[in-house]
């Protein structure tokens, strides 16, 4: 089964439609209220679909509505099964403070093809490369670097990394700087990080580190459509996450996941610009009407690109 290429502007408009209600409250340095306009606009435009949704990848469970939770079923419920993954306000702390790279996310999949993936940590890497064993999670730094050096026949100084700006990240931003690579360092939004890798124009050639589970999934949707590497392995801390981990039905919790078995089939991603960012544009205003920049994908009918669209109302 397939995905119809009609719901790839459906779902656009679902994306811009959110960027545009968050966009209301960009700089207005309160991220719970710029999420909570998206994730209404959001749950609002899905539920006006033919489509019967299920949320695989939400802000949270039941008990945490009015968030859209993972379980929620949405959509008119005459047509496809398909499984979403969302985050509608992709970077809150961005938008709160008016901050480049703020972006409304959906990705969907058929039935069962999306992982279902707590909210917890996720160790990741993503290259433009097809083949197996250039990079890995489980190689050090340097292997990646210099097995991606040979690959791209660049020099490591010519390599560029991108990675969020965090503590945790501190041995692997000393260890690219020892080789004296490129360091793309980002405040938040690593789905944006992530996929910056899938064209030449982003001079990105590596992303990697921790980040969020849910926003890995999201990532690795793109990526499937592009043909890039993705690989994920989730990070359970507490003994709570574990216990979720478990009830989710992960029985290895270490487990290192290839993309094929994060997303599989087809799928849909749109990602809107809420505030400008290196990969699209952000909400722009013109006579009245509010222009948006998203980046669509549809895996099986191979379409990549980014498109502007006027949002109504
Ligand atoms: C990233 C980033 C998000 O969280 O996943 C990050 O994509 C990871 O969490 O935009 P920490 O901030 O705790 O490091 C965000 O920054 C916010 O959801």
């Amino acid at each position: 089964m397939t995905i119809n290429l009609k719901f790839v502007d459906q779902f656009v408009n679902v994306t811009s439609k959110a960027a545009k209600a968050a966009y209301n409250l960009v700089g207005k340095k309160d991220k719970v209220a710029a999420d909570k306009a998206a994730v209404d606009s959001m749950r609002s435009e899905l539920n006006k679909l033919d489509i019967k949704g299920r949320v695989v990848i939400g802000e949270g469970e039941l008990d945490e509505a009015p968030m859209l939770y993972i379980g929620e079923k949405l959509g008119t419920m005459n047509g496809p099964e398909i499984d979403i993954a969302v985050d509608p306000l992709e970077g809150t702390n961005l938008a709160a403070n008016n901050l480049p790279g703020s972006l409304s996310v959906i990705a969907i999949a058929e039935k069962n093809k999306l992982f279902n993936a707590p909210e917890t940590y996720m160790e990741k890497i993503s290259t433009n490369v097809k083949e197996n064993g250039v990079v890995d999670l489980d190689y050090s730094v340097k292997k990646n670097i210099f097995n991606l050096s040979e690959y791209l026949n660049k020099k490591p100084e010519n390599i560029t990394a991108c990675i969020l700006d965090r503590p945790r990240h501190n041995e692997i931003i000393n260890d690219l700087n020892d080789l004296k690579v490129n360091i793309k360092l980002i405040t938040d939004g690593d789905v944006s990080g992530a996929l910056l890798v899938t064209e030449n124009k982003y001079n990105v050639d590596l992303f990697l580190g921790i980040g969020g589970g849910p926003e890995g999934v999201l990532a690795a949707a793109a990526l499937d459509s592009y043909d890039c590497q993705f690989q994920g392995r989730f990070l359970f801390n507490t003994d709570e996450e574990k216990n979720r981990a478990n009830l989710m039905g992960i029985k290895n919790l270490t487990k290192k996941y290839e993309l094929n078995e994060i997303v599989s089939g087809d799928s849909i991603f749109c990602a809107t610009g809420i505030t400008s960012g290196d990969l699209v544009k952000g909400i722009k205003i013109d006579k009245n009407e509010f222009i948006s920049e998203t980046l669509i994908t549809h895996k099986s009918s191979g379409l990549k690109k980014i498109i502007k669209h006027r949002v109504s109302g």
